[in-house]
């Protein structure tokens, strides 16, 4: 006979043997039988948590893989990307083929354009030359660019202002020229009515922003007055009159604040001289002492710059090429020489370094400069010549006065 102690602690041991999947002592063959099943089962079951666990483990170390993959995609990403400012800054066309080449910026001119107006750290300079490009592609991106500012119910300074702050107008006249062209067409599209024709809007844009130069420029010592800039204005409506009361406004405007022109980071010296027009060694005559120097040449953004040597960062000397002009010229005691001199006979304006440091004013009447055959005399010639340029604004806008005017006479003024 059993204890009712013992039977109790038979019930618990078949409870857990069953549990486990063994058949416990004292079970009949029959009873044994459906515990090896369970026991199969339970084995199984064991496999398929191993396998669940190992799956698991997999999963995650391909994730963690995924994710570090994911990270070093990033990371090139952003320096690939990184990359392609810093090479737009030096050359917008190639920087921009490079971010797309890189599947880092779609190739239409909305992506474009949005990359220019909103990424920072972009020389605006380089902004400035990449939308004022002449091929088709280009133009489409200036639109577009344009189209971003908004520039409803602003008067004409305050969409100059929003406009001029988002790149720096770049030297060239016929950019210059595209650029306004593109802006007085949007202003005139966000707020219809104000001037008869887009030229009205073109022509008034520069005249404000030769007003700025002029009221704000020290050298400029005779400051134009109210009644000039609405003299130097009349007409351009289509043949009318704009409001006195609205150029009041403009004049009032542009003389309490100037134009803020974007500081360009990448507009220092060492830029400049990145991506010069032209580069190499020449000998110079000096100003008022005629000894002959050889120094290392850069021609960029319309100057000449000369150093001593070609690694050096600072120049000794830098000749501004505006309004003047280039030739070829014969010396008794040199070969192959060409002469920067000015039209009207005025001394040159120049700077240079002196032996002690300081920066002081040229004294050349005319440069003459020797290069080392007559090829690279007339490549210098040819390259100088190309990077001259005149005032770009007055001639832009006596052009389009021009057409207004002719315009306005053929169709009469309503
Ligand atoms: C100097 O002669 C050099 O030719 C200078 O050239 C020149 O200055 C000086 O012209 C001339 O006097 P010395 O070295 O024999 O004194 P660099 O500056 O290239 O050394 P420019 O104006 O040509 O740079 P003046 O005008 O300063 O005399």
């Amino acid at each position: 006979m059993k204890s009712p102690s013992s039977t109790a602690s038979m019930g618990t041991q078949r409870k857990d043997s069953f549990l486990w999947g063994k058949a416990p002592e004292g079970f009949s063959q029959m009873e044994k039988k459906p515990t090896e099943g369970i026991r199969v089962h339970k084995n199984d079951i064991l496999d398929d948590i191993q396998k669940i666990r190992l799956d698991i483990e997999n999963v995650l170390t391909e994730i963690h893989t995924m994710e570090s993959n994911q990270e070093n995609k990033n990371v090139v990403r952003a320096k690939r990307f990184l990359c392609g400012k810093k090479k737009f800054n030096m050359d917008p066309v190639k920087g921009i083929q490079y971010l797309q080449n890189n599947d880092l910026l779609d190739n239409t001119p909305e992506a474009v354009a949005e990359f220019l107006y909103k990424e920072e750290g972009l020389s605006k300079t380089a902004i400035g030359n990449f939308l004022g490009e002449r091929e088709e592609f280009h133009l489409q991106i200036l639109k577009a660019f344009v189209d971003l500012h908004e520039f409803s119910d602003l008067n004409l300074v305050q969409a100059l202002r929003q406009f001029l702050w988002s790149f720096r107008l770049p030297g060239e006249a016929q950019k210059i020229d595209r650029m306004m062209e593109a802006f007085a067409q949007r202003y005139c599209t966000c707020n219809v009515g104000v001037f008869q024709s887009t030229d009205t809007c073109y022509i008034l844009s520069f005249a404000i922003i030769m007003l700025n130069t002029s009221l704000h420029n020290p050298n400029v010592k005779d400051k134009p007055t109210l009644e000039r800039f609405i003299s130097m204005n009349r007409s351009i409506n289509n043949g009318g009159d704009l409001p006195n009361d609205l150029l009041m406004k403009l004049y009032e405007s542009i003389k309490n604040e100037p134009f803020k022109i974007p500081e360009d980071d990448g507009n220092d010296l060492t830029h400049t001289f990145f991506n010069p027009d032209r580069e190499g060694w020449l000998l110079k005559e000096g100003g008022r002492v005629k000894t002959w120097k050889r120094r290392w040449f850069i021609l960029t953004d319309s100057c000449l710059y000369y150093f001593q040597y070609t690694t050096d960062k600072e120049p000794i000397g830098i000749i501004p090429l505006e309004n003047l002009c280039v030739r070829e010229v014969d010396d008794p005691h040199k070969q192959f020489c060409l002469e920067l001199f000015n039209p009207k006979g005025q001394k040159i304006k120049a700077c240079k370094t002196d032996p002690d440091g300081r920066v002081v004013v040229g004294k050349h009447q005319s440069y003459k400069i020797s290069a080392a055959s007559a090829e690279e005399r007339t490549d210098w010639v040819e390259a100088i010549r190309a990077c001259i340029t005149k005032d770009p604004f007055y001639d832009l806008v006596s052009a389009r006065k021009r057409k207004v005017i002719s315009n306005s006479s053929a169709e009469p003024h309503q």
